[in-house]
């Protein structure tokens, strides 16, 4: 009871991660048909997702504090952390910076959850992440992630298109850029060395899966002094990676 009562908190925490409006809606099933046991169904009744113990036909099995919704992405539980970045956060991320200092500042941009189970930077272990990019452009440029390098180069990371169309925009360290189309089901391998940056080219949440080692770390200063060198632009309908200066 006292793990579950946990749980709860920790899923009633993070009141700015909009869970109704992004997340939740769209997979309107319930995760697992679990049968939470007698003792947690009376200390807390909404603990079904978190049952720690099921009674199966056959026996009990031990759940961990931990669920990932299958549809979405969506992660609750244990040991996830939350960010989102808005409009404001995005200052000279997008190439138009003055279309997108006329728009809403408090306009979500991208939310990404974390399971992190150990410490960021230990070495050896593993983080599993879902990113949310919404809908929306900037002057013609797709709403996307900042992109990063891994602090440590070496480190590679796995994403899976769950929902939603788009791209992963990828750079090696010599400036070639180019993009791998997303779909819901479509999986890509970013090789260690290589930035990689999500656009959202629908017109629904794109929602993806990653999971990276808990070492690789974040670089964002290099994107933010020297960019990517090619950017996802919406011409004329058809999403087109433009090299810079060929604009
Ligand atoms: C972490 C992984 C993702 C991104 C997320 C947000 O290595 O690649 O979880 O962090 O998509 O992008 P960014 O560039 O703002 O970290
Ligand atoms: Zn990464």
């Amino acid at each position: 009871p006292h793990r579950l009562r946990r749980l709860h908190r920790a899923h009633d925490r993070a009141p700015d991660f909009d869970r109704g409006r992004h997340w939740a809606g769209c997979a309107g099933v319930d995760l697992i048909p679990l049968v939470a046991s007698a003792e947690a169904k009376s200390s807390a009744p909404k603990a079904q997702y978190y049952a720690e113990t099921v009674q199966t036909k056959e026996k009990k099995l031990t759940m961990n504090g931990t669920m990932v919704d299958l549809l979405s992405g969506y992660l609750r539980g244990d040991n996830i952390s939350e960010s989102k970045r808005t409009l404001g956060d995005l200052k000279n991320v997008f190439q138009d910076e003055a279309a997108r200092a006329q728009m809403n500042p408090a306009t979500i941009v991208y939310e990404v959850q974390s399971h992190m189970a150990v410490k960021d930077g230990t070495p050896g272990g593993l983080f599993f992440g879902t990113s949310n990019v919404m809908p929306g452009q900037v002057g013609g440029e797709y709403f996307m992630t900042k992109g990063h390098y891994h602090a440590r180069r070496e480190c590679g990371e796995y994403y899976w298109c769950i929902q939603g169309m788009g791209a992963l925009i990828l750079m090696d360290e010599s400036g070639k850029c180019w993009f791998e189309p997303m779909q819901p089901g479509s999986l890509h391998y970013i090789p260690g060395y290589i930035a990689h940056r999500l656009a959202n080219t629908g017109d629904t949440p794109l929602r993806v899966g990653a999971c990276w080692p808990s070492d690789a770390g974040h670089d964002y200063a290099s994107i933010a002094e020297h960019g990517f060198t090619a950017r996802l632009m919406n011409v004329g309908g058809v999403p087109t990676l433009v090299q810079e200066g060929q604009a």
